[in-house]
């Protein structure tokens, strides 16, 4: 089934100017962008997106590490896109990722993991909603 999933482009990602190498793995994966943008998140929003994540020991450095430099969301869309990115990008420790992944490649650390992506069709659309409007989202080229 053709899925919509929300990538971001962490501040640890844009700092090591990897946004271009990043994007081209995505690319070359299969995956068409249906929008993307640069954005530098407030502390509020970047709560606001994390907020399953509140109560949990890592919330609040999460919320710094989010705001603490410019993310580029993108929009995604591909058949199987939910599953087919995560594999690209592997576990969210890059100790426990997968060789040849994005987060095994170019991650430091468990909180500094250099993309986001959706964990489930559902959040895929609610997450693009949070940084796209309807609007913003071209299918056709
Ligand atoms: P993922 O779906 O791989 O992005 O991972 P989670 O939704 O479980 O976590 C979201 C973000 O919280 C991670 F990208 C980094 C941060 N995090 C930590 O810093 N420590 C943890 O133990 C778990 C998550």
């Amino acid at each position: 089934m053709v899925e919509r999933t929300l990538a971001i482009l962490k501040p640890d990602c844009v700092k090591k100017n990897l946004s271009g190498t990043v994007i081209a793995r995505i690319e070359a994966a299969g995956f068409r962008i249906l929008g993307m943008k640069m954005v530098k998140l407030t502390r509020e929003t970047a709560g606001g997106f994390y907020e399953v994540h509140r109560e949990r020991a890592f919330f609040k450095d999460l919320v710094a590490f989010m705001s603490s430099g410019k993310c580029v969301p993108i929009a995604l869309e591909k058949e199987n896109a939910v599953a087919d990115f995560r594999k690209l990008i592997g576990a969210t420790d890059p100790a426990e990722a997968d060789p040849g992944t994005i987060r095994k490649d170019f991650a430091s650390s468990k909180g500094e993991n250099i993309v986001h992506g959706s964990d489930s069709p559902e959040n895929g659309r609610i997450e693009i909603g949070y940084f796209f409007s309807e609007k913003e989202l071209i299918e056709n080229r």
